[in-house]
Order: C-alpha cells, then structure tokens, then sequence
C-alpha cells in the first residue's frame, strides 16, 4: 500500500510536470496583418465618447459659415464647460472632442494666427478660452481631451497660399502644447465645392501632434491613427475590418470611395480602425429648429449596435446651444441611453458558465475556451495555427432568455475571423440565429429574445487560427 502511495504520488508529480511543461511550450499565436499600435489599443478599449460643434455657427444658424461672420455674434453668455463635461460623464462617455476651429475659421481659443477668435468677440470681453475651460472641466470629470480643426478655413487671409500651411500647423501647435495631454486629433477632410485651392501638408501637422502628444490618435479620412467610416449616419458596415490600404490615397477627394471606409480592406496594409461620427441631432450645430428632431432612444441604440457593436468608437455629436449649455433635451436622451445601456449589459449571462470547443490550442489550459467567458479581456481562446475553423458551445445549465450576444477579439494579435455564425439549441437541435463576417475588437448581435439553454459560436472562417476574448450573453430589456 505504502509503495503503490509513494509511487502514485511519484506518478501525479512527473504528470503534472509534464503537464505543466506541454502548456508553457505552448506558443502564443503569432499576430496577424497589421496590429493596432499601444495608443490605438487604448482608444479601442474607450468605445463611446462626445462630439461638440460650437462656434459662430450657433448663433448664426449654419452649418457652414462663410467666415465672414461677426467674431461679436459669439456669445454664449452662460457658458458652463463643466456642465458638457458632467453631461458626458454621467452619460458613460470616455471623452470629449471640441470643434477648436471649423470651416468658418473661428477659433474657440485667442490664437496668435488668427483675428477670427474668441478674442475678438463680446463674450467675457473677449478674455475667454473655451478650451482652456473644457480642458479643465474634462480633467475634473475624468474624461479625455480631444481636438477638431478644420484645415479648410474660409477666414484665414493666408488660405490658398504657400504661407498657410504654416500657420496652420502653428495654430495646432498652439492646440497642442495649451490644452494637452490630447487624446485624439481630428483633421476633417471636407471642403465646398469651388472653393480656393490648398494642398495641405500633413505630415507636418501630423508632426506637429506626435511631438506634443505622442499618445494622440490622428483620426482623418484615412488616419493614421483612425479613419472616418464613410457616412454620418452612424452606420459602420456589416464587415468591418480594421485595417486599410491607403498608399496613393489622401484626405477629402483622395480619399478611397466611402464603401470602402465602411468596410476597411480585409489584408489592409495599415491598422486604421473606423470612428463613427453622428449627431444626436439632424445638424452638427444647435439650432432651435432642431430641439424637437432629438435622436429617439431606438435610434440611438441602433446606432450604438451599428458603431460600437459592429468595431468601430462612436463619436456621438451633442452640439452647445447659444446659451453655451447642452440643451436638456439633449441630455435627457443621452441618460435614457445611458440606463438603457446599463440594464442590457449589467449582467452577462454566460459569465462562468460552461464553454466548450472543438479546438484548444495545444491542449493548453491558457488557451481555454473558458477564457471566453470568464469576464476577462486579457485572456481568450485561440486554437491550433493550422485550425481556422472551430466551434465553441456555451452551456447555459438552464433555460435563459437571451437577446444580445457580444463577441470580442483578442485584437493585439489582429483581426482574424472572416465569418462565422451563431446557433441556439432549441430543445432537439441547434438552429442558427445569425451568421455574420466580422468581429474585431467587438460585434454586437441583437436579436427578438429567444430562450434556449446552450450556445453555439461557429467560427466558419478565419485568415488565421481565430483568438477570440469573450462571448457574453445578455437580454436587453424591451424598449417603451
Ligand atoms: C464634416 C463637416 O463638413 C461638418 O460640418 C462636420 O464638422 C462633420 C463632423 O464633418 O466634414
């Protein structure tokens, strides 16, 4: 007894040895394609954030303007830069980006290159600074500080000349070592039709940013750092890749064809992943006529399910009205989708329950399909490098009501899965409940409730052996 008790102990150590030996020697899946840089991973974990288009245009009722507008139209008499900050705080958003200086060329700061500012109009005598408050405010509310400038300027005497790109790569540098740190730098890529010409140095202003705030992602039409998603609608496309070809291609007309945008090319040479640009509104600016044409919850969560649920960051415009406040209307909706949001993802139905797959990378633990479920986004599942299709099947223990599932990729290792689908068991068989292209860093499905109590995620096709952070399960509550 005492011998075969020695030798069963001798026995478990060598296995377990063993055991632990085939599971370090286990390698990690090599990343695939382009892979997002450190700054571009952070933003894609920050997901949601707000727009804020302000400036002349708001007591001029335009979208455009001419730049030829009285810098004394502008003032917002209340204006409360903690208020937008709060707002977005309590609405979950991660940030705020502020709309420096648009095509009008007005700028929200009393920049050196400018007669167009804050400056030179009534509002606090022409001694404010809307960004120096909305920095502020952002840092006493835990929010990330981001900056739109227009290269287009329709103010500035120098625009169409060989002097103009100079100042304005002195006015982003005014930007950048003001109000920093800065997390996000957008370039808009419009212009009007018949306007003067101007070609833009980018790479200039894009030294510019990197000097000051190397931590800021450089959204354009085609990055670097994010790129536009080719609508205003709020709607990313159905495939949507990360990644993109823009050799040969520029900002604004040079731009690749806007379908293009809204997918991203799969095997794209560059990580740039899409940002979605929306307003709650039907305009980018405040006006009174709009204050009944607030977005509904339903379309703000669909919106939400097309950006956010389909890979890509929404940037939700919520513009200040001449008050220099967001209208309550504005805000009141941003809390509705806040609950809303709250009571659909508070309690994830799968966490801890049962996964699991045809496929296990090397047999090894750390490549579980448990990681899947086990609430973590630094761990995920991944199988062997020659297995590019594979299955995974949630055990739910017990009947549950489901109506949003929520896929993630472990995008440090890039974006692999081409396709895949998603079955329910009914009570006899499994019935497909969706079949989709693309995941990346999240895909969100919704669908009517169903009851069922297992799951089953089929990847159908991957570029590389699939790596996948999390399934998770929810049931969103039905809307008023
Ligand atoms: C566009 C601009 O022309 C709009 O006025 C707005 O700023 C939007 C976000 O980008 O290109």
């Amino acid at each position: 007894m005492k011998l075969t008790g020695n030798f069963s102990v001798a026995a478990l150590c060598l296995l377990f040895a063993a055991n632990t030996f085939a599971q370090s020697s286990v390698t990690a899946p090599i990343p695939y394609g382009a892979i997002p840089n450190k700054y571009q991973y952070d933003w894609q974990q920050m997901e949601y954030y707000m727009f804020i288009h302000f400036g002349p245009n708001t007591f001029t009722d335009k979208e455009w303007g001419h730049g030829d507008e009285d810098p004394k139209v502008f003032n917002p008499s209340k204006l409360d830069a903690r208020q937008w900050a709060k707002t977005a705080k309590a609405a979950g958003m991660k940030a705020i980006i502020i709309t420096a200086k648009h095509h009008d060329g007005f700028c929200l700061f009393p920049s050196k290159f400018s007669t167009h500012t804050v400056r030179e109009s009534v509002w606090k005598d022409g001694k404010g600074d809307v960004l120096k408050e909305l920095s502020a405010a952002c840092k006493a509310y835990g929010l990330k500080f981001g900056v739109y400038l227009s290269p287009w300027d329709r103010n500035h005497p120098d625009y169409g000349t060989s002097k103009y790109n100079d100042i304005f790569a002195k006015t982003l540098n005014e930007v950048h070592t003001q109000y920093g740190p800065i997390f996000e730098q957008w370039f808009d890529g419009a212009k009007g039709e018949g306007e003067k010409k101007q070609d833009y140095d980018f790479p200039k202003f894009y030294e510019v940013v990197r000097k000051n705030n190397p931590q800021a992602v450089i959204f354009s039409d085609i990055g670097p750092g994010a790129r536009w998603m080719g609508n205003e609608n709020g709607i990313a496309g159905e495939t949507n890749w990360s990644t993109l070809n823009t050799d040969g291609f520029g900002v604004g007309a040079d731009a690749p064809p806007a379908k293009v945008l809204n997918t991203g090319n799969e095997n794209g040479k560059y990580w740039i992943p899409a940002e979605v640009d929306v307003s709650i509104r039907p305009g980018w600016f405040y006006s009174a006529a709009t204050d009944d044409k607030v977005k509904t919850l339903q379309q703000l969560e669909s919106i939400y399910n097309t950006s956010v649920g389909r890979n890509g960051n929404l940037l939700l415009n919520v513009p200040v009205n001449r008050d220099g406040l967001i209208h309550p209307n504005d805000s009141t909706r941003l809390m509705e989708l806040r609950r809303y949001l709250d009571a659909t993802y508070k309690t994830d139905l799968a966490k801890g329950k049962k996964v699991v797959a045809t496929n296990i990378r090397g047999k090894s633990k750390t490549y579980s399909a448990q990681n899947l479920t086990d609430g973590s986004n630094d761990t995920y599942w991944a199988t062997d490098d020659l297995v590019k299709s594979a299955s995974v099947t949630i055990d739910l223990a017990k009947a549950t009501d489901i109506n949003r599932v929520v896929l993630q990729e472990n995008i440090l290792l890039g974006q692999r899965v081409k396709s895949f689908s998603v079955e329910y068991w009914d009570g006899t068989a499994f019935k497909e409940l969706d079949k989709q292209t693309t995941i990346g860093h999240k895909r969100i499905l919704s669908f009517p409730t169903i009851r069922t109590s297992r799951i089953r995620v089929n990847i159908l096709e991957a570029n590389a052996c699939p790596a996948l952070s999390a399934i998770q399960l929810y049931r969103a509550p039905e809307m008023m």
